[in-house]
């Protein structure tokens, strides 16, 4: 059978669709997760579907729904469908009761570490979860089904946002030709995805500011600066929030790799974001207790010395 008939069947097998995504999420998470519980409304209207995780504080309310609470009770007293999307291992679903699903599916682009799922489809080619997600609702499998505007807009943000707006190497021909079937459908992409997606508030301008004054560049050419607890609170910006300044060291000749740090109080440790042009990054960052892809990896330091060591190890793979 091939593999989107395989996630059909198991759709219309299931009265009860749990959709699952990574913890602190991004774009493609959370457009990847609308996306999907917006076509599984439209195209299955007597099923029970629910988007599962945390609400993010910002991308929430201005582009995507709340997140569904779901008591323990409807997962424990029911045979559920469970389809975790964009999330390489276990460890980093957003809400671990994905696991108490009769039948798990995996749909992601990273590369697999870990199998959690009894089916899976991964792709590392792809530049979003997003992408395939698109590929497969607009696939002949799928003929039966309405791809309506709102799904559309959602798998669109989640495509543009892995891709930094069509820009990465990820990008392929498909990627362009899937992102014109979503904009076919009429949705403004401009006033519904770009505005909302891009448009900063005057204190971002302060975080900039202030990471332009404290950011430090190492001889062979890592970029990097930490954002405490402390800057935090003094600039007034929430954790999430933090993410969002990754690229401000992107496209500077002389930096090969920039990476950000930021402390995250409650779990005690520091987030590290590491992005490159050239340089391959994820086998640091799984060193360092994480992973990703290529040219854009995430991992923790357990210790302020421990991100020197990061940016040590980062040094060390330039040549
Ligand atoms: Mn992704």
């Amino acid at each position: 059978m091939k593999p989107f008939t395989k996630v059909l069947k198991r759709i219309q097998k299931y009265d009860i669709i749990g959709v699952f995504r990574h913890v602190s999420p991004d774009y493609d998470a959370l457009g990847s997760q609308f996306g999907l519980v917006t076509f599984l409304k439209d195209n299955f209207p007597d099923k029970k579907i629910y988007a599962l995780g945390k609400d993010h504080s910002s991308f929430t309310g201005k582009l995507y729904p709340s997140c569904d609470i779901v008591d323990d009770e409807i997962f424990k007293n029911n045979k559920f469908l469970a389809i975790v999307l964009d999330t390489a291992n276990s460890e980093r679903v957003d809400d671990e009761r994905y696991d108490w699903a009769d039948y798990i599916i995996k749909i992601d682009h990273h590369p697999a570490s870990g199998i959690y799922a009894n089916f899976q489809i991964v792709d590392e080619s792809k530049c979003a979860t997003a992408e395939m997600l698109t590929e497969m609702l607009f696939s002949k499998e799928f003929k039966n089904t309405v791809v309506s505007q709102t799904t559309a807009k959602y798998l669109y943000s989640g495509i543009v946002g892995d891709s930094g707006r069509f820009q990465y190497s990820s990008v392929s021909s498909t990627t362009f030709e899937l992102a014109a079937k979503l904009i076919a459908t009429g949705f403004n992409f401009v006033k519904e995805v770009y505005t909302p997606m891009y448009t900063r508030q005057l204190n971002d301008l302060k975080v900039t500011g202030y990471l332009l004054n404290n950011f430090k560049v190492t001889d062979k050419g890592v970029g990097y600066y930490h954002i405490s607890a402390e800057d935090m609170k003094k600039l007034g910006i929430t954790f999430e929030k933090c993410k969002e300044h990754v690229n401000l060291l992107a496209n500077i000749e002389e930096i090969k790799i920039w990476v950000s740090f930021y402390e995250d109080i409650e779990n005690r440790l520091w987030r590290v974001s590491i992005r490159s042009r050239d340089y391959k990054v994820n086998d640091v960052a799984s060193q360092f207790n994480g992973g990703g892809h290529d040219q854009a990896a995430g991992a923790n330091a357990y210790s302020y010395e421990e991100t020197y060591k990061i940016v040590e190890a980062l040094d060390n793979i330039i040549n």
